[in-house]
């Protein structure tokens, strides 16, 4: 008992220690212009690329569930043992676009801006610029000294709710917040091989998923049939465009992922499904606040870490793997 308390204790404290270190406006008077040229150059890939979106809010939510927000995510490992080599980050997409708000940042302000606050402020930019909430997201996160595939655990399309919800509660989100982060899915792409089981022979039943609507399933399986694992939208209404329009997909058997489908059928979360799809301003408000929570993830401030030079790489002779 003494051992659990003392225990909760350091954790507390530490996560205490971190929101108080992170604030917003942090780079305001170290380089001013740090949040606007990272604006400039997410706006203007948004402009000729409108998935960048939901580029960049899966790598954040990969990011900051391994190790906390520290772009452990970014590193490139020649013998293919980073975070970015695990399975479920083979389809990351977006990592140029952080080095080139990188540049812009370091040419205005050497050494200053972390790799881990401009991948935070360029999600922030691409949900608002794809008509989600604008917010305030506090800085000062600093870059992380390691990058490891082992260290890689994400909940996967296939599980339960419940099953879904534990790495999400173990990092203390709650139920209304995972249904609601989950709304990213509101935006961007699902390959094939993520969701096929689902269009026949569903669990060995010798039939489709009877969770998904029988005609989406019959076009899925013309779409997934052409055997080079195509992608399709994970939200089959407004698909670029981040509103509550995901909720009402799911609730009408239009969910993709086994995963969203199950957001809606669940006791646990069906509720929180139903008042989301109702209320697109209260999806809206619970999804900024909930993107900041993300964003302090195991989050490492002060003198933790350090600021990369070059996202991709730790600086020299700092990192523990290369
Ligand atoms: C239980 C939790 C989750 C599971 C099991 C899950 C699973 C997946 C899977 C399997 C894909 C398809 C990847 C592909 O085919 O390339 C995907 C895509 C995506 N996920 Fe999630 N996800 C979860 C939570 C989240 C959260 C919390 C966010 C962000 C806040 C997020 C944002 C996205 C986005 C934006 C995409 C589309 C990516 C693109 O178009 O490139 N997901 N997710
Ligand atoms: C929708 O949600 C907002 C924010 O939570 C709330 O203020 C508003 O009253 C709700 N609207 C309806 C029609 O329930
Ligand atoms: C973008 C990226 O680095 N993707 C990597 C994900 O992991 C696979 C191996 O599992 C690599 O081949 C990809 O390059």
């Amino acid at each position: 008992m003494e051992k659990i308390v003392a225990v909760l204790v350091v954790c507390c404290s530490i996560v205490g220690l971190a929101s108080a270190q992170l604030k917003v406006g942090f780079y305001s008077s170290s380089c001013p212009r740090a949040e606007s040229l990272i604006r400039d150059a997410v706006q203007q890939r948004f402009k000729m690329d409108r998935s960048i979106t939901a580029a960049l809010l899966r790598m954040h939510f990969h990011d900051c569930f391994v190790q906390g927000c520290d772009a452990s995510i970014l590193i490139h490992s020649e013998s293919g043992d980073a975070e970015k080599d695990a399975f479920p980050n083979e389809t990351v997409r977006g990592y140029d676009l952080i080095d080139i708000a990188k540049r812009a940042v370091e040419a205005a302000c050497p050494n200053t801006v972390s790799c881990a606050d401009i991948i935070t402020l360029a999600t922030r930019d691409a949900v608002a610029l794809a008509g989600g909430p604008k917010y305030d997201i506090p800085t000062g996160r600093r870059d992380g000294l390691m990058s490891d595939i082992r260290k890689v655990d994400l909940p996967g399309p296939q599980e339960s709710v419940a099953q879904a919800f534990i790495p999400f509660r173990d990092r203390g989100f709650t139920l209304n917040e995972m249904v609601t982060l989950l709304g990213a899915h509101s935006v961007g792409v699902a390959h094939c091989n993520f969701f096929e089981d689902r269009l026949a022979n569903f669990q060995g039943s010798g039939k489709p998923d009877a969770t998904m609507d029988a005609g989406l399933a019959a076009r899925l399986r013309k779409i997934c049939g052409t055997g080079n694992n195509p992608a399709v939208f994970l939200d089959q209404g407004t698909s670029f465009v981040m509103d509550n329009q995901f909720y009402n997909q799911i609730l009408a058997k239009r969910g993709i992922l086994e995963i969203d489908q199950r957001l809606a059928r669940d006791r646990s979360t069906g509720p929180i499904v139903a008042g989301f799809a109702l209320n697109g301003t209260a999806f809206q408000r619970s999804f900024a606040t909930a993107m900041v929570k993300l964003s302090k993830t195991g989050v490492l401030f002060g003198k933790a870490g350090e600021i990369r030079k070059n996202c991709r790489a730790f600086n020299p002779k700092r990192g523990q793997r290369v």
